[in-house]
């Protein structure tokens, strides 16, 4: 059904900023709304059909989840560009659920990240490359992840699901490991969350799953054991080297790609991503010279994932 109606297409979704990386470990990453508006457009330009967007403080580059920011980025972006629009509800280290959540009502967006259960969610391995930092949050904000839970429970997880529902905005579910897929199942089960669903299998994070080839097949065996293979439209998004690999890998199993500085910063060893679109020209042209799969319009995704459209959000 609608996994097939994609199937000689591949999604490119574009994570433009992220909360994991900071400035210091690249002079790319986008900081400014006007930044992260202009390189979501131009990531659309070279194939993107969804941005998956954050925001950071303009001053100090630090994720924030100041409403005002998604404001000015997300008119901007739809000012300029049809892509489909998906913003964080992950938002950065230390922010409360709620907080994270707000920008759901604010803006009724298409689709938003859902993040399926709490995990441990380590960028402290960052630390052990020597660094001179540019501001003083970004090494304590590293550091502090040793010791962090990124909370997702059940009573969230419950409570993100009727806020979108409530909002017209289509969960992504974000899957860090399997157990994460066994919650997705649980909730499709107890009837909180409606089908059918889009998942983001995020692979190689520190508490997560990794991201070898056996990784990626073992989520996706487990999400067609338990969902029924076909029954639900997936993507893959991979932390730093595995990223492009990872991605191929998934075209040549029928899904679909993220890619983006959110997830890694560098377009091949030792060399910087000096832009988005970068990443995503790259990744569209290893899909379609391996699978022949061409890169998907906006409004067909709108189409195939049963997304409300772009008339009906609150910016
Ligand atoms: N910021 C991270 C803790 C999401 O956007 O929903 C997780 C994250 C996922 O970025
Ligand atoms: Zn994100």
């Amino acid at each position: 059904m609608i996994a097939s109606s994609l199937s000689d297409k591949i999604v490119i979704t574009a994570a433009i900023t992220g909360a994991v990386h900071t400035p210091t470990m690249s002079p790319y990453l986008p900081i400014t709304p006007e930044q992260i508006a202009d390189e979501a457009v131009k990531a659309a330009e070279a194939g993107a059909a969804i941005v998956h967007l954050h925001v950071r403080d303009p001053a100090t580059g630090k994720p924030t989840s100041n409403i005002e920011l998604f404001r000015q980025v997300l008119t901007e972006i739809k000012k300029r560009s049809d892509v489909v629009i998906n913003t964080t509800t992950g938002g950065g280290f230390g922010m409360p659920a709620q907080e994270r959540l707000a920008v759901v009502p604010a803006f009724r967006p298409e689709i938003a990240s859902f993040n399926m259960g709490s995990m441990n969610f380590g960028l402290y391995p960052y630390l052990s490359k020597p660094r001179t930092w540019k501001y003083s949050w970004e090494e304590p904000y590293i550091r502090a992840t040793k010791d962090y839970i990124f909370k997702n429970t059940f009573a969230d997880m419950e409570v993100f699901c009727s806020t979108m529902q409530e909002n017209g905005t289509k969960p992504e579910l974000e899957c860090y490991d399997v157990s994460h897929i066994y919650n997705a199942n649980r909730l499709l089960t107890e009837g909180t969350l409606k089908g059918p669903v889009h998942m983001q299998f995020v692979l190689g994070i520190t508490g997560g799953i990794g991201a070898s080839l056996e990784d990626l097949l073992m989520m996706k065996q487990t999400a067609d054991r338990l969902l029924g293979s076909g029954r639900y439209t997936w993507s893959v998004a991979a932390a730093g080297r595995n990223q492009f690999g990872s991605c191929l890998a998934a075209s040549r199993l029928g899904g679909h790609a993220r890619v983006g500085l959110e997830d890694n910063l560098y377009m091949g060893k030792g060399v910087y991503a000096r832009s988005n679109a970068e990443q995503v020209s790259k990744i569209r042209t290893m899909v379609q010279e391996t699978t022949g799969r061409e890169a998907a319009k906006p409004d067909e995704v709108r189409d195939a994932l049963g997304l409300k459209g772009r008339a009906a959000v609150n910016f």
